[in-house]
């Protein structure tokens, strides 16, 4: 008797964990299949066999055969075809990772509802480089992740035997699903502000153990290095990149990690910023320290992706003008395996920046992009706000054809759900989605998303994709608009603090640097009056920019001083516009409040309540913001704070 409760007990737990709606199967929430479907190949590859494997349980359309064919189409990409005479699909590819992306995109074509009985699709990644980067430290914190610890658990990976705990595999293994079934190919797995440690044998045998398991779903594993790391590992007295000892220390380290891991991706560095150590060190300039690392690298056709998110070491020049002055100099003097990864925006993941000019002045060396998908100024985890719009906005000025690859900055954690609030996973998943096909739309990207993650209803996803669509635009008004930026609360960038001054810290992170408000007008004035910052633009966007008249007011106070009473393009003032701008993200922020309250029909009840409670906490928070910064601003202006 005792046993049969414990028995259904049991039961009740499996199905309910089996059925919970709490997040954690992100997109991947296509229906079981009663029957196994018929999919064959002759790929015997572990990567062909996932695909196989995930078809077999997924797919409910006709038979489909998965073949490798050295003409097919691109290294990574895939062909789709159906067979009129009897429906049966193939999936051809190059190499098996083809294949899995071909798995992967029929179901999701299937899974938001896209026609599937005459498929004839051919698709190559726009770029070779498709990576996240988590800024994991060892010790399970994560810089600038909201949604709780590392999902990387060290103490259950065993690198001795080369195991890890149950828990953990079922865990990772979704983490490796998702990343394929969006062509995510690889993952820096620690901080950028890297701990030396994470060279040390332990570590390596652990992370080889990841590696193993990423291998079969296409995804490399990087890591990020401390350069001084031969001192603090390696018990050297420098870590001069011209000094041999030092060199033949990150050979032997970079060939122990290789046996490990023959297809290890490389390294990340963040060298000579915030505090990181570098070349600079020793008076050798961004070059010579990555070309030291990449001739460790190159015989085993590893990357150095080396960051130029570089600032502090030119007294007294503008921030936002700094990695040019810094690696304009640089460019043509690096080995062919260094990457320059640049952030999309000149300061630092702004809810709106132009452009960051590096891309205009770097020719000869090959760059990626990088984009922070964890919202460090954009809400975190608590605000809804859909960024591919950003995204999309960049790729407008800055070609994806001019780049080798695309990095993330992940938003990935251990709540139950990954990223803090459900529509953050939004964000992983358009970042993938981008970094394959640039040229998919926003909406489009929102559409699938909303179809797999939670339902077909278009009474659920009408509304809700126009919020998402909306979402960033109100973000940037309520926050930061007219092209006002960094007036966030120190250390966190959070909150709202645009009288922040702070002398113990460096001025480029006081707020007030950054907004300039004084009783003649606000704003930074970066013209060829002032610091000349639109000079490292290409033509047009130079004297564009430069010309208060023809700069587009979403970049007016990035780029000018302006007067409180100038005019805008709709005839009001600047005071009267500024307003606005607070007043309608607020506005907006309660209106898709009020949408999502509307949806407890069409979502389960866990994710309803959680985002609500989300939603919630954003109008709060943007009701905070528009009253500090207007009333802030106003002791400057004297003017009244319109509704
Ligand atoms: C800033 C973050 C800081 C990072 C830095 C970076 O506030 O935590 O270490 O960027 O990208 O956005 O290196």
């Amino acid at each position: 008797m005792k046993k049969t409760f414990l028995t259904a007990l049991l039961m009740a737990a499996i199905t309910c964990v089996a059925y919970a709606e709490d997040g954690s199967r992100l997109w991947l929430r296509s229906q079981r299949n009663s029957d196994l479907c018929e999919i064959t190949t002759k790929d015997k590859s572990n990567t062909a066999k996932i695909a196989t494997r995930e078809l077999a349980t997924y797919w409910h359309g006709k038979p489909v055969s998965l073949i490798k064919d050295k003409t097919a189409t691109g290294e990574e990409g895939f062909e789709i075809t159906t067979d009129k005479s009897n429906g049966h699909i193939t999936i051809k590819a190059k190499n098996s990772c083809g294949l899995l992306y071909g798995a992967y995109e029929l179901l999701r074509l299937q899974d938001s509802g896209m026609p599937v009985d005459n498929i004839n699709i051919k698709e190559n990644p726009a770029v070779k480089y498709r990576i996240l980067n988590h800024w994991d430290n060892l010790d399970r914190s994560v810089e600038r992740g909201y949604a709780g610890l590392s999902i990387w658990k060290w103490d259950e990976i065993n690198g001795d035997k080369g195991t890890m705990s149950l828990a953990l595999k079922e865990r990772l293994t979704t983490y490796c699903r998702a990343n394929a079934s969006i062509g995510i190919n690889g993952s820096v797995i620690n901080n950028v502000n890297a701990s030396p440690k994470m060279l040390n044998t332990l570590y390596i045998k652990k992370v080889k153990v990841l590696a193993d398991m990423f291998r079969d779903y296409g995804i490399k594993v990087y890591l990020s290095v401390n350069f001084a790391s031969p001192m603090a590992e390696g018990g050297l007295k420098t870590a001069d990149p011209l000094n041999e000892g030092v060199r033949t220390w990150w050979k032997n380290k970079v060939n122990e990690i290789y046996k490990e891991i023959p297809d290890f991706g490389g390294f990340l560095v963040k060298a000579n910023s915030e505090g990181q150590p570098g070349p600079g060190d020793y008076h050798r300039t961004h070059a010579e320290g990555a070309n030291m690392l990449a001739e460790a690298l190159a015989p085993h056709g590893g990357l150095v992706i080396w960051r130029s998110f570089v600032y502090g070491n030119h007294e007294g020049e503008d921030r936002v003008m700094q990695a040019v002055t810094e690696f304009e100099d640089l460019d043509g003097k690096f080995n062919s395996n260094v990457i320059l990864q640049t952030k999309n925006g000149p300061l630092d993941f702004q809810p709106r920046e132009p452009y960051a000019p590096l891309f205009d002045q770097i020719k000869h060396t090959p760059m990626m992009a990088e984009l922070q998908i964890t919202q460090e100024y954009l809400g975190q985890s608590r605000h809804l706000v859909y960024l591919a719009p950003m995204w999309k906005e960049f790729f407008s000025f800055v070609n994806p054809k001019q780049l080798i690859g695309i990095a993330g900055v992940a938003n990935t954690g251990d709540d139950a759900n990954w990223c803090g609030h459900h529509f953050s996973q939004a964000n992983w998943y358009a970042f993938g989605r981008l970094a394959w096909d640039p040229t998919l739309s926003s909406e489009q990207i929102a559409d699938e998303w909303l179809k797999q993650t939670f339902t077909h209803d278009t009474a659920f996803i009408n509304p809700m994709k126009e919020v998402m669509m909306s979402s960033r635009e109100a973000c940037v008004d309520y926050m930061m608009p007219l092209g006002l930026h960094h007036i966030f609360k120190a250390d966190h960038h959070y909150g709202p603090e645009p009288q922040g001054f702070y002398p113990k810290y460096p001025i480029e992170w006081c707020p007030v640097y950054y907004h300039k408000a004084d009783s003649t007008g606000i704003g930074f004035d970066r013209t060829m009056n002032g610091t000349k910052a639109v000079s490292q633009y290409r033509h047009p966007f130079d004297s564009i920019y430069n010309d208060i008249n023809t700069c587009p007011e979403e970049y007016l106070l990035w780029f000018h001083h302006v007067s409180w009473n100038h005019k805008m393009k709709d005839g009001t003032t600047l005071w009267q516009s500024l307003c606005a701008h607070y007043n309608r993200g607020v506005a907006e922020a309660k209106r898709f409040a009020e949408t999502w309250s509307k949806m407890e029909p069409y979502v389960d009840r866990q994710r309803f309540m959680e985002v609500s409670q989300r939603m919630a906490e954003q109008v709060e928070n943007a009701e905070e913001w528009r009253d500090t910064c207007l009333k802030y601003f106003q002791t400057f202006s004297r003017q009244e704070i319109t509704k």
